[in-house]
Formats: C-alpha cells, structure tokens, sequence
C-alpha cells in the first residue's frame, strides 16, 4: 500500500498529472517531500502511455532531487549508474552479497546501496521484504557492524523513518550536538519533510515527536523548550512571496530583542524564527545586514559562549544556509583527538542527497581543506568507503 502510494505520485509525477495522493506513510514520504516539484524533464511531459523502467528510475533520480524551488541544480553528491537495474534485480544482488557462506560481501553491498536514490532504496526494500520476507534493515543490522553498519543502515532507512529515530534518540542525549540534531531535522529540511518526519515518529513512538519535545527533561530552561517545541511543530509556507515591509519590520524586531534588549529567544524571536518561510528569512536577514552593518548570525556568533546564542544560530543557518551548520558539524567530528562517527555519518547520510555538493564547497572556503581529505584522515576499511561513496568525487 505505501508502495502503492509512492509508485501513483511518481506515475502522476511522470504523466504531468497533480498527484494528489495522502503520505501513507515511511515509504511514501520520499516522494511527498518532493511533490511540490512542478517541473519534470520534457522526455516525460508529453508521454500518455506508461512509461518505461529506465523512465521510471530517471523520475525516481529527478524526484530525490531536493524540493527547494532556490536550488535549480541538484546539489545531491551521489551517482547513480545509467540505466540502473531493476528493484527486484537489486533485492536479488543484496540478498546474494548479504546471505553468502563466507560473511556479507560488504563492498556488493556498498555498491548497490550506496549509489541508488531514496526513491529507488524505497522500491529496493519493497522488492526485498516482499521476495525474501524479512526487513532490509533487520537483514542489514544482523550480518553488518560497526560504524559501518550504522552508516548503512542510516543510509537504507527512509529519510522521514531516519529522521525521527535520530530525533527521538537526541533527545535520551546530553549536550549541545543533540540539541542540533533536532534543529537539524526541524529546520534544515523542507517544510513537507519535517510533516513526513512527525507522521513517521508517530508510527514508530508512543506519543508525537513535539510532545515528546515538549516532556524532554534535558531542556530546562523553558525558553529553549518553547523553542524547540515550535520549530518541530512548524509547517512553514514554502512558496517564493516574499514581503519586504514585513522583512523590514521583523529585522527590527530581531534586533530589538536580540541587541537591544539582550533577549535570545524572546517570544517575538521565536515567532518570526519558527513560522516564518525561509525565503522571507532570507529576505528579513538580508535587510537585518541592510540596516544594521552586520548580518544577524554574526551578532549571534559574537555570543557563541551563551547558549541560546549558539543554538539560536544553528537555527538560522539550518534554515537560510544550511551548508555552514554541515560543514562546522562535520569539522568539529573530525579534528581533535578520535572522531564523533555518530555525527559525522549523520552529516554525510543526510546531506548526500540534499545539498552535500554544496557542504563540500563551503569546507574547502572555510577550513582549506576537503571533506574527502579529512575523512581519510580519520576513518579506515568499509566505513570509510562508504563515507566516501556518499561524499561523491571532489
Ligand atoms: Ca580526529
């Protein structure tokens, strides 16, 4: 049935029909975070008839490609092989490398997975469960560890199901980088990726992902919990109006409460940070710079020692240039003694498809050195391959 659900919106994508198909659930939410992609490639806009496999899996590629109408080019860092097998092809190769005699062919696997969209790993799944009749993922948990394994597994989950899994376990977490994760999964996704990440968390978990937000003992000083409770809550307007009086009007606000009055997140803060669309952010930091000769993440950058300052920030750059925030995460991951795997496969799973293109160039401005470069640094075997595979060439 969710394969039902995901398979008509890509049909109704592929034959220029408005899908209007509910987010059944896990599965669905890849292709419900991209609806809102009006254009296709003309190949498919003229086609009454069913289209072709190959066709399928280039819509499938086009629809992994991320929904924000400011990205014209796909920022996505992985490849994917032309034409690519069949899904059930896939299953078949994955089941052969993951049962084997002598342990799992890791690399087979790798491969595979590895180069395939969201999209395509959803139908992969749906093949496997249904020919072997077993999870995926139970499969992949049982003959895979380490590091490895859990990249793997990040990378095979449906991003909305990974989302609120690593949401709900930041929130059993003390410290500064699994508040990120939340802000993380609340702001620098699309607005209609957050509502398949509260849908999936309510599958999965006793209680929704904003009550349980809410109910955390580790925020507890309340206006981080407002905070937070709004930003997971938020569905904000993703279209491109934008209303300069209002920009001019919440910059001043901004600076009112953040400059004048000292108050990081003070309700008006939180009101315009959490519900206002990210175009009209954009457009309200922009006149913030205007008027006041600084850009507002630098006046938060200023007190990065406050808390609320830091975590106000991660904020504002997960919502308007979430690049920075991937590019400081995986930094801090890497350099100093050891390495913080758990962020930096979180990183690097979640932005492959989303804008990693885009994290590699601010990496190299700002540190002068490559992600490539660093992982190798500090990371060994498969999982560094795998790293590396999501990373794409540089
Ligand atoms: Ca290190």
């Amino acid at each position: 049935m969710r394969k039902l659900a995901a398979l008509m919106l890509i049909l109704g994508g592929a034959l220029g029909v408005s899908a209007r198909v509910p987010c059944a659930g896990a599965a669905a939410a890849a292709a419900c975070r991209s609806a809102s992609i009006t254009s296709l490639p003309s190949t498919f806009s003229s086609s009454t008839s069913s289209p072709t496999h190959q066709q399928l899996s280039q819509v499938a590629e086009y629809v992994a490609a991320p929904a924000e109408a400011s990205a014209p080019l796909s920022m996505a860092s992985i490849s994917v092989p032309d034409p690519v097998p069949s899904a059930t092809e896939d299953a078949e190769n994955i089941r052969k490398a993951a049962v084997q005699g002598w342990g799992p062919d890791k690399k087979a696997l790798m491969e595979i997975l590895g180069h395939r969209t969201a999209a395509q790993r959803a139908e992969i799944a749906a093949a496997y469960a249904g020919r072997y009749n077993e999870s995926l993922l139970d499969r992949l948990h049982s003959v895979l560890s380490g590091d490895f394994r859990s990249a793997m597994m990040l990378w095979t989950a449906d991003p909305a199901a990974r989302d609120a899994k690593l949401a709900h376990k930041a929130m059993k977490k003390k410290g500064e980088r699994y508040v990120w994760v939340l802000i993380e999964v609340a702001c620098a996704s699309t607005p209609d990726h957050l509502v398949a990440v509260r849908k999936a968390y309510r599958e999965s978990y006793p209680a929704s992902l904003e009550e349980d937000v809410a109910a955390c003992p580790l925020y507890k000083d309340p206006r981080v919990k407002q905070f937070l409770v709004r930003l997971v809550s938020s569905y904000r307007y993703s279209g491109d109006l934008v209303d300069d009086e209002l920009a001019r009007a919440e910059a001043a606000e901004l600076h009112d409460a953040v400059v004048a009055r000292k108050q990081l997140l003070h309700g008006q803060v939180v009101r315009i940070v959490s519900s206002r669309s990210k175009q009209q952010l954009q457009a309200t930091f922009e006149r913030y710079r205007q008027d006041r000769g600084k850009a507002f993440d630098e006046v938060l950058e200023e007190r990065r020692s406050d808390q609320l300052a830091a975590m106000l920030k991660t904020a504002v750059w997960c919502l308007t240039s979430p690049e920075k925030h991937f590019a400081e995460v995986i930094r801090r991951s890497i350099v100093g003694l050891g390495t913080d795997e758990e962020s930096l496969t979180r990183v690097i799973v979640s932005r492959a498809e989303i804008d990693m293109k885009k994290v590699k160039e601010e990496y190299k401005v700002r540190y002068r050195t490559t992600v490539t470069s660093d992982v190798n640094g500090d990371t060994s075997g498969y999982y560094n391959s795998i790293l590396l595979t999501l990373v794409g060439r540089e």
